[in-house]
């Protein structure tokens, strides 16, 4: 079987880790990142590109590493990483993925324990042997404890904002095929999980075999797992699984119900169905007997739409993102389904960067795109001075600031209302990092955690909670923390949370960003039940990450969010009379 383009950038990221651990120049060291990258963002098959003996034009990649592309291409192997995995244990690259460890610490277990792997350092962390290593304590031992169980329940899962755009570029690509009548992503795609295990596809089609011939030959295929009739799965390069499924148009509705899950969803269609005399499956209605066996000479009945397989369980369509048997059988039964948020219903955002602090883009120029993408207010929110990797602003430079904000805002106006904020850090001990008298001159104030996510929960917890009682934060950015798919977030007692936002009226993000995706749903929706605001923000660093919008709405519409839940869905006027009834 030959080597795949994910293969040849793990081996990458697995030499660039082993260098560190060896104490390599950092130069180096993300050489070999950059390079893995750039191969695991690359849409063709390396193989081709090294035929055409253009490898050295992909980004990052020069003459030594294109050479040990070739090298992986030709034999399946390196010979440097094997080399290097003789000097250093491999299993250390492992050690170095969990939480709280480095390539200091990795090295420091090897060399004063010995220890080569994860379970190693596990056993070594539960007999207490590591707290009297030097920079270690016990608090740190039962860290490295946790963060090995977190590894553990790491799965493999690509984030959301991965799958998603790669299940669309292929459907897309198939959809351009003359047989194509109808298709779509279905799967947790469709559902807006985080994390997707693998995609589904579904085309209806009279002809299915062209369509699955193109499919297992596409580029981006690097295995062909299964090629049948109506079912493909295919391993593409970078990593994703995807199946295909094609079936006949006639059928389309109970096939998308069907895939799109989740499967706890599907059970109790299934069963409503069977009330009604009816085995549910993907293909079709089947009449029942008494005995609950299928009647094979009755005839079926065939869904062309999902409205149409609801309807005959006297259900309304439900969306997709509610199909988790989380309450939504039981709201369509009676009627009651939310009036979920769309994209369109958003007016403004309320978190972003500029070049002030960690952005790409001037004032201006934010305020510009989001004028494009048709906001009628932002908010430039630029980090505060306890980010210093983020070149957070000091109270002088805030203040400077607001100078050319007001400007922009003069300049963009009616158009566009530009308004003045600030993304606060809520500092390790707790406090804030601007004073009161700063933040009263500032029009709308996010604060939120960036440092010292681990400590435990009273005390991140207390950090929060005193931001949430300052009357003048007004929202709480990205609360949990969590980083998809590697960082857990914060272990934060929500229930507090959710008491003093409701208490003090301060209103908590859905963070658009897909890596973040923060109040994540279950959140979401608590929060609504106790009629806390939301917003949802885009926290753009770029004008391209302002259309991340659509994955905040996803999120928000899984948490049953309404538009009138969300602060940025307001009219400006009934914003800033929120805002001022905060007790600015
Ligand atoms: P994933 O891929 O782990 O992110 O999650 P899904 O929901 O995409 O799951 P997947 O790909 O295994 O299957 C797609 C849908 O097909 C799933 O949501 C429901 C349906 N399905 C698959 N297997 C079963 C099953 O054994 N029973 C039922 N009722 N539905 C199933
Ligand atoms: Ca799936
Ligand atoms: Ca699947
Ligand atoms: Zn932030």
């Amino acid at each position: 079987m030959s080597i795949t383009n994910r293969e040849i950038a793990d081996t990458f990221e697995t030499i660039a880790d082993m260098l560190q651990i060896k104490g390599e120049s950092i130069h180096r060291v993300m050489a070999y990142r950059n390079a893995a990258l750039a191969i695991r963002d690359l849409p063709r098959d390396l193989r081709a590109v090294a035929a055409e003996g253009t490898l050295t034009d992909i980004p990052n990649v020069g003459d030594t590493l294109a050479a040990k592309i070739t090298e992986m291409l030709d034999t399946g192997k390196l010979e440097f990483y094997e080399r290097l995995a003789k000097e250093i244990p491999p299993g250390l690259v492992q050690v170095m993925r969990i939480n709280g460890v480095g390539p200091k610490k990795a090295r420091l277990f090897w060399e004063k324990l010995g220890i080569t792997g994860v379970q190693a350092l596990e056993a070594a962390a539960r007999a207490g042997q590591l707290r009297d290593l030097p920079g270690m304590g016990e608090k740190s031992e039962q860290k490295i404890i946790e963060g090995i169980e977190a590894l553990a329940r790491q799965t493999g899962r690509a984030p959301l904002g991965v799958a998603l755009p790669a299940a669309q570029a292929i459907l897309d690509h198939l959809m351009q095929l003359p047989g194509a009548l109808e298709g779509a992503v279905a799967g947790s795609i469709r559902r807006g999980r985080p994390t997707i295990g693998d995609v589904d596809l579904l085309i209806a089609s009279h002809e299915a075999a062209p369509i699955m011939d193109a499919f297992v030959t596409m580029e981006q295929v690097a295995r062909v797992l299964g090629h049948g009739p109506t079912k493909s799965s295919v391993e593409l390069h970078s990593g994703l699984q995807v199946d295909l499924r094609v079936l006949e148009p006639a059928r389309w509705g109970t096939a998308l119900s069907y895939f799109t899950g989740s499967q706890a969803h599907n059970i109790r269609l299934r069963e409503l169905a069977l009330k009604k005399g009816f085995s549910l499956n993907e293909h079709a209605f089947s009449p029942v007997g008494a005995d609950g066996s299928i009647i094979e000479d009755a005839p079926k009945i065939l869904c062309a739409t999902e409205e149409e397989v609801y309807r005959t369980l006297d259900l309304p369509w439900i969306a997709p993102e509610l199909r988790e048997d989380a309450g939504e059988i039981e709201a369509a039964l009676e009627n009651r389904l939310p009036n979920l948020i769309v994209v369109a219903d958003i007016q403004a955002d309320l978190h972003m960067h500029t070049i002030w602090s960690d952005g790409t883009l001037s004032i201006r120029e934010m305020a510009e795109a989001a004028k494009s993408r048709g906001r009628k207010y932002i908010v430039i929110t630029d980090h505060s001075q306890y980010s210093t990797i983020a070149n957070g602003l000091s109270v002088e430079r805030i203040l400077r600031q607001q100078e050319e904000v007001r400007r922009v805002d003069a300049e963009m106006s009616p158009d566009l209302r530009v308004f003045h904020g600030v993304e606060m850090d809520i500092r390790s001990d707790g406090t804030l990092d601007f004073p009161d008298e700063v933040l009263a001159q500032l029009d709308f104030v996010v604060a939120s955690l960036h440092f010292s996510l681990r400590q435990e929960r009273s005390q991140i917890t207390q950090r929060v909670l005193n931001a949430i009682r300052n009357p003048h934060v007004d929202l709480i950015g990205h609360p949990r923390g969590q980083y998809i798919p590697d960082r857990e977030p914060a272990d934060l007692d929500m229930d507090a949370v959710f008491e003093a936002a409701r208490q003090h009226g301060t209103a908590l993000e859905i963070n658009s960003n897909p890596r973040r995706l923060d109040l994540e749903a279950v959140y979401a929706r608590r929060a609504v039940e106790l009629g806390i605001p939301l917003a949802i923000d885009t926290d753009a660093h770029s004008a391209a990450q302002m259309d991340l919008l659509y994955f905040g709405v996803l999120t928000a519409r899984r948490g049953w969010v309404q538009a009138e839940n969300v602060l940025n869905t307001w009219p400006l006027e009934r914003f800033l009379s929120w805002v001022q009834s905060r007790g600015k």
